[in-house]
Protein backbone atom coordinates (compact mmCIF):
# COMPACT_ATOMS: atom_id res chain seq x y z
CA UNK A 1 0.00 0.00 0.00
CA UNK A 2 0.86 3.47 -0.57
CA UNK A 3 -0.68 5.49 1.86
CA UNK A 4 -2.98 4.23 5.07
CA UNK A 5 -5.12 6.80 6.57
CA UNK A 6 -7.05 6.42 10.04
CA UNK A 7 -10.16 8.79 10.78
CA UNK A 8 -13.38 9.19 10.89
CA UNK A 9 -15.61 9.31 7.61
CA UNK A 10 -19.11 10.90 7.72
CA UNK A 11 -21.92 11.33 5.56
CA UNK A 12 -22.80 15.02 4.62
CA UNK A 13 -25.64 17.13 3.91
CA UNK A 14 -25.55 20.27 2.06
CA UNK A 15 -28.07 22.71 1.72
CA UNK A 16 -29.57 22.16 -1.48
CA UNK A 17 -30.02 26.37 -1.73
CA UNK A 18 -28.66 29.25 -0.09
CA UNK A 19 -29.89 30.39 3.43
CA UNK A 20 -29.89 28.82 7.46
CA UNK A 21 -30.38 25.02 8.25
CA UNK A 22 -33.78 26.24 9.76
CA UNK A 23 -34.80 27.40 6.58
CA UNK A 24 -34.23 25.10 4.34
CA UNK A 25 -35.87 21.78 3.32
CA UNK A 26 -33.95 19.94 1.32
CA UNK A 27 -30.11 18.81 1.56
CA UNK A 28 -27.75 17.09 -1.03
CA UNK A 29 -25.98 13.91 0.47
CA UNK A 30 -22.00 13.57 0.34
CA UNK A 31 -19.43 12.07 1.70
CA UNK A 32 -17.06 13.76 3.85
CA UNK A 33 -14.06 13.59 6.29
CA UNK A 34 -10.28 14.96 6.31
CA UNK A 35 -8.60 11.55 6.09
CA UNK A 36 -10.38 9.62 3.71
CA UNK A 37 -11.10 12.74 1.36
CA UNK A 38 -6.72 12.33 1.07
CA UNK A 39 -7.17 8.70 0.29
CA UNK A 40 -10.07 9.22 -2.42
CA UNK A 41 -7.90 11.49 -3.75
CA UNK A 42 -4.66 9.44 -4.07
CA UNK A 43 -6.84 6.53 -5.44
CA UNK A 44 -8.07 8.42 -8.16
CA UNK A 45 -4.84 9.92 -9.05
CA UNK A 46 -3.72 5.79 -9.27
CA UNK A 47 -2.32 5.35 -6.21
CA UNK A 48 -3.03 2.23 -3.70
CA UNK A 49 -4.62 3.17 -0.69
CA UNK A 50 -6.36 1.64 2.83
CA UNK A 51 -8.59 3.18 5.12
CA UNK A 52 -8.90 2.16 8.30
CA UNK A 53 -12.01 3.14 10.96
CA UNK A 54 -15.11 2.25 12.16
CA UNK A 55 -18.72 2.98 11.32
CA UNK A 56 -22.22 1.99 12.42
CA UNK A 57 -24.00 -1.36 11.18
CA UNK A 58 -26.34 1.29 9.66
CA UNK A 59 -27.43 2.93 5.89
CA UNK A 60 -25.21 5.43 6.13
CA UNK A 61 -22.13 2.96 7.22
CA UNK A 62 -22.69 1.06 3.99
CA UNK A 63 -22.95 4.05 2.25
CA UNK A 64 -19.27 5.69 3.51
CA UNK A 65 -17.55 2.04 2.69
CA UNK A 66 -19.16 1.76 -0.54
CA UNK A 67 -18.20 5.23 -1.90
CA UNK A 68 -15.44 5.06 -0.23
CA UNK A 69 -14.61 1.51 -2.13
CA UNK A 70 -15.86 3.00 -5.41
CA UNK A 71 -12.93 5.35 -5.00
CA UNK A 72 -10.55 2.52 -5.30
CA UNK A 73 -9.42 2.41 -1.71
CA UNK A 74 -9.12 -0.65 0.08
CA UNK A 75 -11.92 -0.94 3.29
CA UNK A 76 -11.03 -4.37 4.20
CA UNK A 77 -9.96 -2.59 7.83
CA UNK A 78 -12.99 -0.92 8.17
CA UNK A 79 -15.02 -1.94 11.11
CA UNK A 80 -18.66 -2.44 11.54
CA UNK A 81 -20.21 -0.76 15.33
CA UNK A 82 -23.95 -2.83 16.00
CA UNK A 83 -23.94 -0.55 18.88
CA UNK A 84 -22.96 3.47 17.44
CA UNK A 85 -24.40 5.21 14.64
CA UNK A 86 -22.39 6.66 11.82
CA UNK A 87 -21.34 9.88 12.56
CA UNK A 88 -23.23 12.77 9.92
CA UNK A 89 -22.85 16.28 9.83
CA UNK A 90 -24.59 19.30 8.00
CA UNK A 91 -23.18 22.52 6.29
CA UNK A 92 -24.59 26.13 4.56
CA UNK A 93 -23.59 25.88 1.18
CA UNK A 94 -21.64 29.45 1.39
CA UNK A 95 -18.77 28.55 3.48
CA UNK A 96 -16.99 32.01 2.36
CA UNK A 97 -19.72 33.96 4.46
CA UNK A 98 -18.16 33.06 7.73
CA UNK A 99 -20.93 34.93 9.83
CA UNK A 100 -23.58 33.00 8.34
CA UNK A 101 -22.24 29.85 7.88
CA UNK A 102 -22.78 26.46 9.57
CA UNK A 103 -21.17 23.67 10.42
CA UNK A 104 -23.44 20.77 12.77
CA UNK A 105 -21.55 17.86 13.77
CA UNK A 106 -23.68 14.76 14.51
CA UNK A 107 -21.15 12.59 15.68
CA UNK A 108 -20.35 12.47 19.26
CA UNK A 109 -20.46 8.81 20.08
CA UNK A 110 -20.34 7.89 16.75
CA UNK A 111 -18.81 4.19 16.03
CA UNK A 112 -15.04 5.95 14.70
CA UNK A 113 -15.49 8.05 18.36
CA UNK A 114 -15.28 4.45 19.40
CA UNK A 115 -11.65 3.68 18.07
CA UNK A 116 -9.41 2.80 20.45
CA UNK A 117 -5.92 0.59 20.56
CA UNK A 118 -6.79 -2.96 20.06
CA UNK A 119 -10.44 -2.13 18.40
CA UNK A 120 -8.75 -0.46 14.71
CA UNK A 121 -6.75 -3.36 13.44
CA UNK A 122 -3.15 -2.26 13.88
CA UNK A 123 -1.44 -4.62 10.93
CA UNK A 124 -3.72 -2.12 8.62
CA UNK A 125 -2.30 0.91 10.14
CA UNK A 126 1.15 -0.38 9.95
CA UNK A 127 0.49 -1.57 5.95
CA UNK A 128 1.55 1.35 3.99
CA UNK A 129 4.51 3.11 3.15
CA UNK A 130 2.79 6.82 4.66
CA UNK A 131 0.22 6.70 7.25
CA UNK A 132 -2.08 9.71 7.31
CA UNK A 133 -3.55 11.00 10.52
CA UNK A 134 -5.00 14.13 11.44
CA UNK A 135 -5.95 16.57 14.56
CA UNK A 136 -9.82 15.15 14.28
CA UNK A 137 -9.68 11.96 14.85
CA UNK A 138 -7.62 12.86 18.85
CA UNK A 139 -10.41 15.36 19.36
CA UNK A 140 -12.93 12.68 18.95
CA UNK A 141 -12.69 10.55 22.38
CA UNK A 142 -10.15 9.53 24.95
CA UNK A 143 -9.73 6.39 23.27
CA UNK A 144 -9.01 8.50 19.84
CA UNK A 145 -6.66 10.29 21.48
CA UNK A 146 -4.64 7.52 23.26
CA UNK A 147 -4.51 5.60 19.91
CA UNK A 148 -3.09 8.46 17.67
CA UNK A 149 -0.71 9.91 20.31
CA UNK A 150 0.76 6.03 20.60
CA UNK A 151 0.63 5.84 16.70
CA UNK A 152 2.28 9.45 16.58
CA UNK A 153 4.43 9.19 19.44
CA UNK A 154 8.68 9.80 18.00
CA UNK A 155 9.93 6.08 19.07
CA UNK A 156 14.06 5.65 18.33
CA UNK A 157 13.26 2.57 16.29
CA UNK A 158 10.40 3.85 14.40
CA UNK A 159 12.90 4.99 11.33
CA UNK A 160 13.47 1.77 10.37
CA UNK A 161 10.43 -0.36 10.73
CA UNK A 162 6.97 1.64 10.34
CA UNK A 163 5.33 4.04 7.70
CA UNK A 164 6.21 7.76 7.45
CA UNK A 165 3.98 9.40 9.36
CA UNK A 166 1.81 12.14 8.02
CA UNK A 167 -0.23 14.47 10.28
CA UNK A 168 -2.40 17.65 9.15
CA UNK A 169 -3.10 19.70 12.25
CA UNK A 170 -6.66 20.21 11.16
CA UNK A 171 -7.59 21.68 14.36
CA UNK A 172 -11.42 21.75 15.21
CA UNK A 173 -11.62 23.66 18.08
CA UNK A 174 -15.59 23.26 18.19
CA UNK A 175 -14.88 18.76 18.52
CA UNK A 176 -12.78 19.27 21.54
CA UNK A 177 -14.55 18.37 24.38
CA UNK A 178 -11.77 20.49 26.73
CA UNK A 179 -11.14 23.15 23.51
CA UNK A 180 -8.48 24.68 25.65
CA UNK A 181 -6.64 21.36 25.78
CA UNK A 182 -6.49 21.11 21.77
CA UNK A 183 -3.79 22.98 20.49
CA UNK A 184 -0.94 21.75 23.16
CA UNK A 185 -2.24 18.33 22.19
CA UNK A 186 -1.77 18.78 18.71
CA UNK A 187 1.54 20.30 19.05
CA UNK A 188 2.87 17.43 20.54
CA UNK A 189 1.46 15.46 18.29
CA UNK A 190 2.71 17.28 15.22
CA UNK A 191 6.27 17.01 17.12
CA UNK A 192 6.09 13.17 16.70
CA UNK A 193 5.34 12.92 12.67
CA UNK A 194 7.50 12.96 9.95
CA UNK A 195 5.46 15.25 7.83
CA UNK A 196 3.49 18.23 9.02
CA UNK A 197 0.60 20.00 7.42
CA UNK A 198 -0.49 22.97 8.73
CA UNK A 199 -2.18 26.68 7.51
CA UNK A 200 -0.35 30.06 9.31
CA UNK A 201 -4.02 30.77 9.95
CA UNK A 202 -4.82 27.88 12.43
CA UNK A 203 -1.21 27.93 13.73
CA UNK A 204 -1.83 31.33 14.59
CA UNK A 205 -5.34 30.86 15.93
CA UNK A 206 -4.11 27.32 17.54
CA UNK A 207 -0.78 27.76 19.03
CA UNK A 208 -0.47 31.81 18.93
CA UNK A 209 2.16 31.44 16.35
CA UNK A 210 2.26 34.51 13.81
CA UNK A 211 5.22 35.85 11.93
CA UNK A 212 4.83 33.43 8.89
CA UNK A 213 6.61 30.14 7.90
CA UNK A 214 9.99 31.09 9.81
CA UNK A 215 8.22 31.62 13.20
CA UNK A 216 6.37 28.02 12.48
CA UNK A 217 9.32 26.22 11.74
CA UNK A 218 11.05 27.85 14.63
CA UNK A 219 7.88 26.47 16.98
CA UNK A 220 7.88 23.10 15.49
CA UNK A 221 11.53 22.16 14.00
CA UNK A 222 11.19 18.00 14.64
CA UNK A 223 9.09 16.84 11.52
CA UNK A 224 11.56 16.38 8.50
CA UNK A 225 9.28 17.79 6.25
CA UNK A 226 6.88 21.00 7.32
CA UNK A 227 4.42 22.66 4.82
CA UNK A 228 2.94 25.49 5.68
CA UNK A 229 -0.59 26.73 3.91
CA UNK A 230 -0.64 30.19 3.41
CA UNK A 231 -4.22 30.30 2.30
CA UNK A 232 -4.81 31.34 -1.60
CA UNK A 233 -1.46 33.05 -1.78
CA UNK A 234 0.88 29.97 -1.58
CA UNK A 235 2.91 26.95 0.64
CA UNK A 236 6.34 27.08 1.78
CA UNK A 237 7.87 23.70 2.59
CA UNK A 238 10.62 23.34 5.22
CA UNK A 239 12.96 19.94 4.86
CA UNK A 240 15.72 18.93 6.97
CA UNK A 241 18.85 19.86 4.64
CA UNK A 242 17.40 22.16 2.13
CA UNK A 243 15.94 25.72 2.30
CA UNK A 244 12.40 26.62 2.18
CA UNK A 245 11.03 26.10 -0.99
CA UNK A 246 7.61 28.54 -1.53
CA UNK A 247 5.62 27.95 -4.28
CA UNK A 248 2.23 30.04 -5.25
CA UNK A 249 -1.41 28.85 -5.76
CA UNK A 250 -3.22 28.87 -8.39
CA UNK A 251 -5.81 31.67 -9.03
CA UNK A 252 -9.28 29.55 -9.14
CA UNK A 253 -12.76 30.90 -9.14
CA UNK A 254 -13.47 29.45 -5.78
CA UNK A 255 -16.70 27.69 -5.27
CA UNK A 256 -15.95 26.01 -1.09
CA UNK A 257 -13.38 25.85 0.22
CA UNK A 258 -14.56 22.45 1.79
CA UNK A 259 -11.61 19.58 1.09
CA UNK A 260 -9.44 21.76 -0.32
CA UNK A 261 -6.48 21.22 2.48
CA UNK A 262 -7.21 17.50 1.74
CA UNK A 263 -6.63 17.25 -1.79
CA UNK A 264 -3.33 19.81 -1.13
CA UNK A 265 -1.97 17.08 1.32
CA UNK A 266 -3.03 14.41 -1.26
CA UNK A 267 -1.07 15.74 -3.91
CA UNK A 268 1.66 16.56 -1.75
CA UNK A 269 2.14 13.09 -0.74
CA UNK A 270 1.47 11.66 -4.40
CA UNK A 271 4.43 13.65 -5.55
CA UNK A 272 6.35 12.72 -2.12
CA UNK A 273 5.83 8.95 -2.70
CA UNK A 274 7.12 9.84 -6.53
CA UNK A 275 10.56 11.57 -5.45
CA UNK A 276 9.39 15.04 -6.80
CA UNK A 277 11.21 18.23 -5.82
CA UNK A 278 9.71 19.79 -3.06
CA UNK A 279 8.45 22.59 -5.38
CA UNK A 280 7.24 19.87 -7.64
CA UNK A 281 5.22 18.27 -4.47
CA UNK A 282 3.94 21.71 -4.00
CA UNK A 283 2.58 22.52 -7.26
CA UNK A 284 0.79 18.69 -7.11
CA UNK A 285 -0.47 20.03 -3.83
CA UNK A 286 -2.29 22.89 -5.51
CA UNK A 287 -3.22 21.81 -8.45
CA UNK A 288 -5.51 19.00 -6.48
CA UNK A 289 -6.49 21.73 -4.37
CA UNK A 290 -7.58 23.85 -7.36
CA UNK A 291 -9.63 21.06 -8.48
CA UNK A 292 -11.81 20.80 -4.95
CA UNK A 293 -12.20 24.11 -4.59
CA UNK A 294 -14.13 24.48 -7.77
CA UNK A 295 -16.66 21.78 -6.59
CA UNK A 296 -19.25 22.16 -3.72
CA UNK A 297 -18.30 18.83 -1.89
CA UNK A 298 -15.31 17.61 -0.11
CA UNK A 299 -14.37 15.56 -3.54
CA UNK A 300 -13.29 16.06 -6.96
CA UNK A 301 -12.12 14.73 -9.79
CA UNK A 302 -7.91 15.18 -9.89
CA UNK A 303 -5.94 16.03 -12.68
CA UNK A 304 -5.06 13.32 -14.46
CA UNK A 305 -1.40 12.53 -13.68
CA UNK A 306 0.28 13.19 -17.23
CA UNK A 307 -1.71 16.68 -17.29
CA UNK A 308 -1.03 17.40 -13.71
CA UNK A 309 2.83 16.21 -14.53
CA UNK A 310 2.70 18.73 -17.85
CA UNK A 311 0.94 21.65 -15.49
CA UNK A 312 3.75 21.50 -12.61
CA UNK A 313 6.67 21.14 -15.20
CA UNK A 314 5.78 25.04 -16.62
CA UNK A 315 8.07 27.30 -15.85
CA UNK A 316 7.87 29.64 -12.92
CA UNK A 317 6.30 32.38 -14.70
CA UNK A 318 3.18 30.46 -15.33
CA UNK A 319 2.53 29.79 -11.90
CA UNK A 320 3.05 33.23 -10.94
O1 LIG B 1 -11.49 18.71 5.43
C1 LIG B 1 -12.84 18.49 5.21
C2 LIG B 1 -13.41 17.97 6.46
O2 LIG B 1 -13.41 19.00 7.39
C3 LIG B 1 -14.78 17.49 6.37
O3 LIG B 1 -14.94 16.49 5.43
C4 LIG B 1 -15.35 17.02 7.68
O4 LIG B 1 -13.62 15.61 8.45
C5 LIG B 1 -14.36 16.52 8.66
C6 LIG B 1 -14.32 17.18 9.94
O5 LIG B 1 -14.17 16.45 10.89
O6 LIG B 1 -14.40 18.39 10.03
Amino acid sequence: MDVVALGESMVTFRPAGPGRLADVSSFDRGIGGAESNVLCALAAAGHTTRWVSRVGADGFGDHLVETIGRYGVDTSAVGRDPHRPTGIYFRTADDRDTDAHEVVYYRAGSAASAMARGSVDEDALGSGRVLHLSGITPALSADCLDLVRHLCTRRPDRAARAPLISFDVNHRPALWQDAAAGPDVLLHLARGADLVFVGEDEAAAAWGVTGGPDALRAALPEPATLVVKQGGRGATVFRHGEDPVFQPALHVDVVAPVGAGDAFAAGFLSATLRGLSSAHRLRHGHLMAAAALTVPGDLARPPARAHADRLAALDDTAWE
